[in-house]
């Protein structure tokens, strides 16, 4: 089969398999060459991109990015496959990206396990990879070349180091702590990294964490949890959201049940703090102080994926680990910065 059919068997594939897995099918699920422009295909970069899924605005955000900085006046020939949160999706999507010949792939990882061997068979074919947000745990760390995105762990110890400073300020002992923890896609980084730096906060300080629940990044499943959470728990004072959309849904559930959210706990807030600072809701929340906290989770990947396919394409080798800078936002100016391992991060209440 030649390259052009089998790029249009492939697209065909990659329709078909969006179709059954019941995602909506539009340009916003895959974007690739026109049938008119194939023959110009071969002067751009191919590359394709598997994204993880459309679970929260931070995904969508990033997605955005990426597609604006892969484009033809860039050099660039995109094909873009949305991986509706299913691993196995991902898998297909590489598979097809091979069966392409696309000379570079860009994986967000859904979650960390599972990807020796896909990742093999396109070393096999000397498809350079680049992960994007995420991580992968693999036997081999060379199966992929580079990886761009945040400090999760860190995210993390930064909001644990906030919720202690907080206490400490408003006159709260560890033991008058309880929290819940209502986490993201499990097994995914930014939960595994979430999520441990609130356990070992916990532990260390002794403080009550009630429970950690997973849900999955929607604000549809934030609202279920933290109902359930009410049924289980009447003294829940912090709940710790590890992102945005799922902080809204809880605060939906805790007014729902007729809890007041804010930080101020000791007249009987409930003080929600979260990831991403992406959505503008959750902004705004967090200005009136319905979110107490939100440490930025920054989604711009686009570009700095970009400079690392430049820098492979220029032969050189782009540092394996690439992190990015993010700050921490409050409604209340009563902690205006956080230290972690010696390091001191501004809080801001100016946003
Ligand atoms: O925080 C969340 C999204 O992996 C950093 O995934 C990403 C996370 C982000 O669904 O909103």
């Amino acid at each position: 089969m030649n390259r052009k059919l089998k790029r249009v068997s492939a697209l065909l594939f990659a329709a078909a398999l969006l179709c059954s897995c019941g995602g909506k099918n539009t340009a916003d699920d895959t974007e690739s060459f026109s049938d008119e422009n194939y023959s110009q295909a071969d002067e751009y970069t191919t590359v394709g991109f598997s994204q993880l899924g459309a679970e929260s605005d931070w995904r969508s955000a990033n997605t955005e990015s990426m597609l604006s900085a892969f484009t033809e006046e860039d050099g660039y020939s995109l094909i873009y496959m949305n991986g509706q949160q299913k691993q196995a999706n991902q898998i297909t999507a590489i598979r097809t990206f091979i069966q392409q010949e696309v000379e570079y792939i860009v994986l967000a990882p859904a979650t960390e396990d599972g990807w020796d061997s896909v990742l093999m068979e396109a070393r096999e074919a000397g498809i350079p990879v680049i992960l994007v947000d995420r991580r992968v745990n693999t036997s081999d760390k060379n199966l992929y070349s580079c990886w761009v995105g945040s400090d999760f762990e860190l995210e993390g110890r930064k909001m644990a180091a906030w919720i202690g400073e907080y206490a400490k300020k408003e006159g709260l002992l560890p033991e008058d702590l309880h929290i819940v923890n209502i986490q993201g896609s499990i097994g995914s980084t930014a939960q595994i990294g979430r999520t441990r730096g609130l356990a070992n906060a916990a532990r260390d300080n002794g403080w009550d964490l009630c429970a950690e629940i997973s849900g999955d990044f929607t604000e549809t499943k934030g609202r279920e949890v933290m109902a359930a959470l009410l049924k289980r728990f009447d003294n829940i004072n912090i709940v710790y959201c590890e992102n945005d959309n799922m902080a809204i849904g809880a605060i939906d559930a805790l007014e729902s049940a007729g809890r007041k959210v804010g930080p101020d706990i000791k007249n009987g807030d409930v003080c929600v703090v979260s990831f991403d600072g992406v959505n503008e809701t959750a902004l705004d929340y967090c200005r009136s102080g319905k979110i107490s906290c939100i440490a930025e989770c920054n989604p711009l990947h686009g570009p700095r994926v970009r400079a690392l396919i430049e820098a492979l394409k220029d032969g050189k080798t782009p540092d394996k680990f690439n992190y990015v800078d993010e700050k921490m936002f409050s409604c209340i100016t009563q902690v205006p910065e956080i230290e972690v391992a010696g390091q001191k991060y501004p809080v801001e209440s100016d946003f």
